[in-house]
């Protein structure tokens, strides 16, 4: 049996906050699995990290007129520490724009250009005289020649979801400046894709327990027949070309962003002191690779990598790629471009993160999308894991805690109740479904043993027994509490915060926090118990969650209490941080001959320099009101979309000091 483990998730763009969408695709369902495979003592890394590169950070910086730098900067973090407060537990959260990925990423390439397998083509592109560059992928959008969608980028259609060239599009225009483009020459180096089909498709034959939803797509794009792919781009932000000649072109990302894995790798056994240990992982043929990823990274994973590993030579293939479907929020998928997305980071500031993980677990897209809501939400951890798991774990606590002096009895008979022997078994079955990816049967599995335990509770009626044989009810609760360290264990790859909690409860170290353990008993009579807490209080959702208002006919306002709003033109003329504050900037703005200060919540969004100098829309009129300590002498005005602020300014047009209406 093969046992070394290099667990991969797709390094997501650092152009937006990672949303359930992303958590339920591959971050939860890769952390579920690693948590599993290290509690069996398994050799595993998990590695991840930002996908940095792409016009789709171009674009977000060009959009909000700041560097790429800075977009990459602000997402990666973010999503580094949501993904840390969601306990996803990545060995290493890495970026692309790291030196060591540019440096492996152009040797990889290199190594392909010298042995002449990549094909240079001199071919037609879209250049845009008014921009002065050429307009690839995303930088151009046009009208689908497939389904006839006006707003097709030029690398997919979004609405058909067909692949397209920006040469394909009708109409196209920059997404730089409207510019209508102009055909162009330029030189441009493929991957000899079709030539890899035949070993591809033997690869995957092969391929005996990937999940049927990967396999049909694999097919049906060998039934379309491979086609060369280009691997350069015109394009400024990106790993440059490592070939001479070949200024202004940058490899193509998806090209270099599965390198990330190898790069994240190496830079981890750097950290790690150990160099050359990456190699292990990555060229031994007994490493196990298993690529985490959303149905929409498939072609990448599946396909496309494992030919340019076939092409490099030394390194080991993917074993499996167990993409998920979506996840869609009370119907519309899950996705950030769409507006639908519930942030990561938000979601943990509002809910316990063990919660939020058990019901996408519940809810996991693994064979076909599925549907994630807020009552649903409120619905598990009220009756799931409050009313089956907390209960269990309190009521048994509680007891012990009154009846016992706060200790755990003692048992004096040799005799295992039977249901040590269920939970074994339970163990086995759980077992198998994580080693093949069900982890909706493995959560359920896991819970029908927290069910059992309160059978068990139940059918031994301690509260009884203790009147009569006080000896014998200690050894019940003995029982219970030994369930209850292997409810930890068992629960902890879904629920790992909780699953401390227990833990510590018990008054019990790691030393026998290991799968094998379940369903034994390890606890020693006499310990001290730890505090109790309750695991999951109830969840009251608040009567309306839906980010869409929609203006009821009694909600519409006379035009009056409109007029009641003085609007005004304002220039930031300072701004500063608010100590101590993530979300509030201080602003002083000149309306007119008056100046103001305003303490607004947009700290996430923008800083402090980006709001000098704006002329912004303020809300004059408003009541002075203290905001940590701080009086704000009114607010400004902003739009959200996709979960970010964007401060309406009317920079350059409007003086400061005019009235809005
Ligand atoms: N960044 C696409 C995505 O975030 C891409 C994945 C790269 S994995 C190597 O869905
Ligand atoms: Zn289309």
């Amino acid at each position: 049996m093969k046992n070394r483990l290099l667990v991969t998730a797709a390094l997501p763009y650092a152009n937006g906050y990672i949303h359930l969408g992303h958590i339920a695709g591959a971050y939860l369902p890769a952390d579920i699995f690693v948590r599993f495979k290290r509690l069996c003592d398994e050799e595993i890394i998990f590695v991840c990290g930002s996908d940095e590169h792409g016009t789709a950070i171009e674009i977000s910086a060009m959009k909000e007129s700041v560097s790429p730098k800075e977009i990459i900067d602000r997402y990666h973090f973010a999503n580094k520490d949501a993904f840390d407060k969601l306990g996803i537990s990545f060995d290493i959260y890495s970026r692309t724009s790291n030196e060591i990925h540019h440096k492996t990423s152009q040797d990889f390439f290199l190594n392909l250009f010298d042995k002449d397998l990549l094909i240079q083509k001199t071919e037609k592109q879209l250049y845009s005289e008014k921009d002065k560059r050429f307009l690839a992928d995303r930088f151009v959008e046009g009208t689908c020649p497939v389904c006839g969608y006006e707003e097709a980028r030029g690398d997919q259609c979004e609405s058909c979801g067909s692949n397209l060239t920006p040469l394909e599009l009708k109409n196209p225009k920059s997404k730089i400046s409207g510019d209508t483009p102009v055909v162009k020459e330029s030189m441009n180096f493929f991957f000899p894709l079709e030539a890899f089909q035949p070993k591809l498709e033997e690869w995957i034959k092969g391929k005996a327990n990937w999940k049927s939803n990967v396999k049909n797509y694999c097919e049906g794009w060998f039934k379309t027949g491979l086609k060369d792919r280009a691997i350069t781009r015109d394009l400024d932000w990106g790993v440059k070309v490592p070939v001479k000649n070949t200024e202004g072109k940058v490899i193509y990302v998806w090209f270099e962003a599965p390198i990330g894995y190898i790069s994240a790798t190496k830079e981890l056994f750097i950290q790690r002191g150990t160099p050359e240990k990456w190699s292990e992982y990555w060229c031994e043929e007994d490493t196990r690779m298993i690529h985490f990823i959303g149905k929409d990274n498939i072609i990448f994973h599946a396909i496309v990598f494992p030919a340019m590993l076939m092409a490099h030579g030394g390194f080991v293939l993917a074993e499996n790629i167990p993409a998920n479907e979506f996840l869609n929020l009370d119907g519309a998928k899950l996705s950030k471009s769409k507006g639908h997305g519930i942030l990561v980071k938000d979601v943990v500031e509002s809910f316990n993160p063990d919660v939020v993980r058990y019901s996408v677990a519940s809810n996991m897209p693994e064979n076909k999308d599925s549907d994630f809501s807020w009552e649903d939400l409120q619905a598990k951890n009220n009756n799931e894991l409050a009313a089956i798991l907390g209960n269990f774990i309190n009521r048994t606590v509680v007891f012990a805690k009154s009846k016992f002096d706060n200790k755990i009895p003692t048992r004096v008979s040799k005799e295992i109740p039977e249901i040590f022997s269920y939970i074994k078994s339970q163990m086995k079955i759980i077992e198998e479904c994580y080693n093949n990816y069900k982890f909706r049967d493995a959560l359920n599995e896991t819970m029908n043993i927290a069910r059992a335990a309160n059978k068990y509770f139940n059918d031994s009626e301690p509260w009884k027994v203790i009147k009569s044989d006080e000896a014998k009810c200690g050894e019940i609760i003995n029982d219970c509490l030994q369930i209850a360290h292997s409810l930890a264990i068992a629960v902890s790859p879904v629920i790992p915060f909780t699953s401390d909690k227990i833990l510590k409860v018990l008054g019990k170290d790691t030393t026998d926090f290991k799968w094998e353990k379940i369903g034994e008993l390890v606890l020693l009579g006499g310990t001290e118990l730890g505090e109790n807490e309750i695991l999951f209080p109830q969840i009251e959702l608040p009567a309306a969650k839906e980010e869409e208002t929609v203006v009821a006919e009694d909600n519409l306002i006379a035009i009056d209490d409109f007029k009641k709003v003085k609007l005004a033109t304002a220039i930031v003329i300072n701004a500063e941080a608010v100590p101590k504050s993530k979300k509030l900037l201080k602003l002083k703005v000149k309306c007119g001959s008056k100046e103001k200060q305003i303490i607004a919540g947009i700290a996430e969004h923008y800083s402090a320099e980006q709001m000098l100098n704006k002329t912004v829309v303020i809300v004059d009129n408003l009541k002075p009101a203290k905001l940590m300590g701080l009086e704000s002498q009114g607010m400004l005005l902003a739009a959200k979309i996709d979960g970010k602020l964007k401060v309406i300014s009317v920079d350059g047009e409007i003086a400061d000091g005019a009235d809005v209406s």
